[in-house]
């Protein structure tokens, strides 16, 4: 996919929105790092710490079912997804990809909530260091989208 990722709009009223993210136990210490990098951008745009739920689930193919689940609360602004899917000897990664990728914007739509899809589907586990504990700040990046549509969700209901 493109690497031109759009810059972050200004968010006027983050103290006011409510997050929740999920997050994949899978590849532990790289989701770990989206989830830490993701509230960080929350935290720096001026999201309270308070606002901010965590949930973790088994792995990816998970995420979906508790993106649901926290999006029907009807507490939240926006939901984020995170997981980090890494290539084996098949193609079974591309495939949980996919379904995470359909269920979630389902839950979006279903819901009304928007969900951010921070599930990451790469090749190798270099791949994912680099977009999670290295130089590439995909955690930043799905915090700065779920801000944008967060607000967009509370102007628009
Ligand atoms: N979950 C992930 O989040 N990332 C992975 O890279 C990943 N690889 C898996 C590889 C295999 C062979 C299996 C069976 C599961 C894997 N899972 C992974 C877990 C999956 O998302 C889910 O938790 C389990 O399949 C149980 O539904």
């Amino acid at each position: 996919m493109s690497l031109d990722a759009p810059k972050p709009v200004s968010v006027t009223d983050a103290a006011s929105l409510r997050f929740g993210i999920v997050a994949a136990r899978f590849n532990a210490a790289l989701v770990d790092a989206l989830v830490d990098r993701a509230s960080a951008t929350l935290a720096a745009a001026g999201v309270p710490a308070e606002a901010i739920e965590v949930v973790r689930v088994p792995g990816s193919h998970e995420v979906p079912w508790a993106a649901q689940r926290l999006a029907a609360t009807g507490r939240f602004h926006a939901v984020i997804a995170l997981g980090v899917l890494i290539a084996g000897d098949t193609n079974h990664h591309e495939m949980v990809g996919d379904a995470v990728a359909h269920a979630l914007m389902r839950v979006s739509l279903d819901t009304g909530v928007p969900a951010i899809n921070g599930v990451i589907v790469v090749n190798t586990r270099e791949q994912a260091e680099k977009r999670t504990t290295g130089a590439y700040d995909r955690g930043a990046e799905f915090a700065a989208a779920a801000l944008e549509m967060a607000s967009l969700h509370k102007i628009l209901s």
